[in-house]
């Protein structure tokens, strides 16, 4: 252990301590005077002890840079000597046995740039309780254990916050004598304090309505600043869609008479799926042609559908503590992933899901931040929002789902709503009500849950042409993590089908449980270290395309021949394998190009590369979006991991140079592709958003060649085209060559969009990824730009988050200058906002598979945050797990 700490070290929490409370919450009574510079919160709350739990323990509530202004126990002032109040809490050593407790507290939400509580965004009071916010606001059991029905009264100066919003449903307003006015909220639904929400301001909304398959009518609002009102339709239409998918795909109908969103600037994370009232970053609620792109488009579906999905997974069913934070996450990601494929392509959804996993994920699982599904300890919790929790959770349902069939599957998860309904529950009842429904033991399978790390499946062949037999052997291993040493071995679905050499259709194989579709894709079941499966009765020799769907978040290694990926990138039925094996070559070449740099030859495609590109360009297929997303080289955050030790700079290279061989090689296809695709209208559905990724992955095709005649294709579609998505592409593309114009773009775009703030964050973003040399010294001048805040977490995502994560040649530059840029924002940033600083700190934790000189330079920027004195404990276990 490292004893610098030893005297700071914030202590964690464990997963094996949980312990019930000692008290039972029956009724929450909340009253806000929303005012600045002081708003006040009295609080009744209805309490008892809890049978179940022995002792006479004292009464403990959370609460953290709180004012106490009085406290009354069954009607009495309580005198300073009869309650003790730390940093951390307000402790009642003698309490009845059953008890009503009133609290007056006082705080300033104007001074909270924690952004975490009850704090101002653009003058609107909002606030995020989760998950340890609503300590920020009252004294309280701030543990999501601890549920009981709200009923909460906003009163306000009518001018300024003529709306007030809360949980539920409206129960009654009025004016008071001094003429403020106030609105009472009754949310009948026992809930956890951090699904408590309030919003109070000026605020304009659109309103619909929906009606449930059990006829109920449900009325929707989105309340937005004025000017955005013309932003939210397609947000609007997300949310109808999601409420209808939930009652087809899951049989989960919502529950209160409204639903409503409200969209705020200032927000640390997407958004957040309060009872009734979700808030909601502005990013994922916004949107127009004019300002937002076909993936802000899709987004915006995704997270709208997130939240509602969690009114049941999470909500209705939520968790006994934060351990479990991926019973809700990762379910309710499987469900928001499963409601994209079904609004657009479920190929296209897959491969960008495995992407962001495998870009994401496997990352932190590679590194000091690697942690299981189910974490064992946290120092700060929301420091386990994480890819792990997020997406790899998801994953774990999606291979119960994939085990069990669909039907099983929307059987346990209906035995697990309804049993546990109103509960806050464990991982473990979902798993348990999975094997309910089926008579299946996963017991094996919750190692899944418990294990950091991403299993490597090393498959070989064995074929016997002869005997028309043909072998797979499956062999599993888990590297050590550095909070694990030892790794268990884990059940594997692992899909796959043998396609004919000469059709590329899939063969039918003999008939088994475990056929997936038809009988073509088997799920073997590799549950040991190694096991074999052999197929019969096969005239010819097949080529395999294996982990079809990507049926387990495992690294797969094959020895695949260049012709066979080629083959299957043509040939293979299931999105996810052709993608993958376009990925495969392009992964080869893109290395065996770092070979010849180093020894300074010019790279070059192989033709078996340049002829499949060819096809995909020439294929008429009904899906555009997957023949983009195959045209798509690997991103370096995912290639990284096959080069050992890392070597940003030269990757970049490499990678940057099989686009500008492509491009020579086929630039001319590039270019007719491109004006085939050319749109006459703007439409927004999956086939013209797909014409639009295609068109677009050309048109960069077309300027990685740098060529006068590109650079004017560019400038035209900047300059012409009326929607987002082509003009922020020709402009990134633009920027990113050697076109004189591109400066003049870049500030006619600012010019443009000024004031619309998530417009203006693409503009510093497009600047933060650039590839120009002068791209370190540009983030440097726009960190002073007066449009650049700390105080707007999407701002420093745009520049800090896009710099340090999507720019690793730059980033990671020789110098070290990239990493000291870091490090000083984080030490301006880390007194405003935590949370956001420690996100932003994830990035350097990349440190151990670097090359040693930029390791070097990495830990020095490192070691000058004084992890001893003033830091946060979010940044501080980030920055404590990297450098130890
Ligand atoms: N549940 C919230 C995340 C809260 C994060 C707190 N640091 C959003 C979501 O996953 O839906
Ligand atoms: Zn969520």
């Amino acid at each position: 252990m490292d004893t610098r700490n030893s005297v700071t070290a914030p202590r964690p929490v464990f997963r094996n301590d949980y312990q019930p409370l000692a008290f039972l919450l029956s009724q929450v009574e909340l009253r806000f005077e929303l005012a600045i510079p002081e708003t006040r919160v009295t609080s009744r709350l209805g309490m008892r002890r809890n049978p179940e739990v022995a002792g006479t323990q004292p009464l403990i509530l959370n609460g953290e840079q709180l004012k106490l202004v009085e406290i009354r126990l069954d009607g009495l002032p309580l005198e300073p000597g009869q309650y003790q109040v730390t940093d951390e809490a307000l402790i009642l050593h003698q309490v009845p046995a059953a008890f009503e407790l009133v609290i007056t507290t006082a705080l300033n939400p104007e001074e909270n740039t924690e952004l975490s509580g009850l704090y101002r965004s653009s003058g609107k009071f909002c606030t995020q309780c989760e998950a340890e916010g609503f300590r920020r606001i009252t004294y309280f059991p701030d543990r999501p254990d601890v549920l009981a029905p709200y009923t909460t009264t906003l009163i306000a100066d009518p001018k300024e916050c003529p709306v007030l919003l809360s949980n539920g449903n409206p129960a009654g307003e009025g004016v008071l004598d001094d003429g403020r006015h106030w609105r009472k909220w009754v949310d009948p639904h026992p809930k956890p304090s951090y699904l408590f929400a309030l919003v109070g301001g000026d605020l304009g909304w659109v309103e619909d309505h929906f009606t449930t398959g059990g006829g109920r009518r449900v009325q929707l609002f989105i309340y937005v600043e004025h000017h955005n009102l013309d932003k939210c339709a397609h947000a609007m239409q997300a949310l109808k869609n999601a409420m209808r998918w939930d009652e087809q795909v899951f049989g989960r109908e919502y529950d209160l008479a409204r639903y409503m969103i409200v969209a705020v600037d200032d927000f640390n994370m997407g958004a957040m799926e309060n009872k009734g009232l979700n808030i909601f970053n502005s990013k994922y609620v916004l949107a127009s042609p004019e300002l937002a792109t076909d993936t802000d488009f899709q987004q915006i579906e995704g997270i709208i559908g997130h939240e509602y999905f969690h009114n049941w997974s999470g909500n209705r069913v939520t968790c006994r503590d934060w351990f479990q934070l991926s019973l809700k996450e990762g379910f309710t990601v499987f469900r928001d992933q499963e409601f994209s494929a079904d609004m657009g392509s479920r190929g296209v959804q897959r491969i960008q899901d495995v992407n962001l996993l495998r870009s994401h994920q496997f990352r932190e699982d590679n590194g000091p931040l690697a942690h299981p599904v189910q974490p064992d300890k946290y120092v700060e919790i929301n420091n386990f929002y994480t890819a792990t929790v997020y997406n790899k959770g998801a994953e774990l349902v999606r291979m119960l789902r994939t085990l069990l069939g669909e039907q099983d599957f929307r059987r346990g998860s209906d035995l697990y709503f309804d049993r546990y309904d109103g509960q806050a529950v464990t991982i473990e009842a979902f798993i348990s009500s999975m094997e309910e429904v089926s008579g299946r033991s996963f017991r094996q399978f919750r190692r899944w849950y418990h294990q950091s790390g991403t299993p490597i499946v090393e498959a070989v062949r064995d074929s016997d042409p002869a005997a028309g037999t043909w072998t797979l052997t499956l062999r599993q291993t888990c590297p050590p993590t550095p909070d694990q040493k030892d790794k268990s071995v884990l059940p594997i679905p692992f899909a796959l089908a043998l396609l004919d050499p000469e059709s590329g259709k899939a063969l039918p194989l003999e008939k088994s449980a475990q056929s997936l579709s038809g009988n073509s894709t088997q799920l073997l079941q590799l549950c040991k270290p190694e096991q074999s499966w052999t197929f019969h009765n096969l005239a010819k020799e097949p080529v395999p395309s294996l982990l079809r769907g990507f049926t387990a978040p495992v690294r797969m290694r094959f020895d695949y021949q260049d012709d066979e990926l080629a083959f299957l990138l043509a040939h293979d039925s299931d999105p996810f394998a052709r993608w993958e094996a376009g990925q495969i070559l392009y992964r080869r070449i893109i290395f065996s190009s770092i070979a010849d740099l180093q020894q300074q030859k010019p790279p070059s495609v192989p033709q078996t590369v340049v002829s499949a590109v060819t096809a995909l360009l020439a294929e008429d297929n009904d899906d555009p979006a997957f023949i983009a997303e195959c045209l798509k080289l690997p991103a370096e955050n995912y290639l990284a991991e096959f080069m050992q030790p890392y070597d940003p700079g030269l990757l970049h290279q490499a990678r940057r140079s099989l686009q500008q061989a492509l491009s020579h090689e086929l630039g001319e296809l590039f270019l007719q592709v491109y004006l085939c695709n050319r749109q006459t209208g703007y439409q927004l559905d999956a086939q013209a958003m797909g014409q639009r990724a295609l068109r677009n992955r050309c048109l960069h095709y077309v300027l990685a060649a740098d060529t006068t005649d590109g650079h004017a294709l560019a400038l035209k579609q900047f300059r012409q085209s009326g929607n987002m998505t082509d003009r922020l592409s020709a402009l990134d593309a633009l920027i990113n060559s050697s076109c004189e114009a591109a400066g003049d773009c870049l500030e006619e775009f600012f010019q443009a969009w000024q004031h619309e703030p998530l417009v203006i964050d693409k503009w510093f973003a497009l600047q933060a990824r650039s590839d120009r040399t002068d791209t370190l010294q540009r983030v440097q001048s726009l960190l002073g730009h007066p449009l650049f805040s700390l105080k707007n977490p999407n701002r420093v995502y745009a520049l800090l988050r896009t710099f340090s994560t999507a720019n690793p040649a730059h980033f990671h530059g020789r110098t070290g200058a990239g990493y000291r840029l870091l490090v000083e924002q984080l030490k301006r940033l880390d007194p405003v906002n935590p949370q956001v600083a420690a996100r932003l700190a994830t990035a350097f934790t990349l440190l151990p598979e670097l090359e040693p000189g930029r390791q070097q330079s990495m830990r020095q920027a490192l070691e000058s945050i004084n992890l001893n004195s003033g830091i946060s404990k979010d940044l501080y276990e980030i920055i404590n797990k990297i450098l130890n």
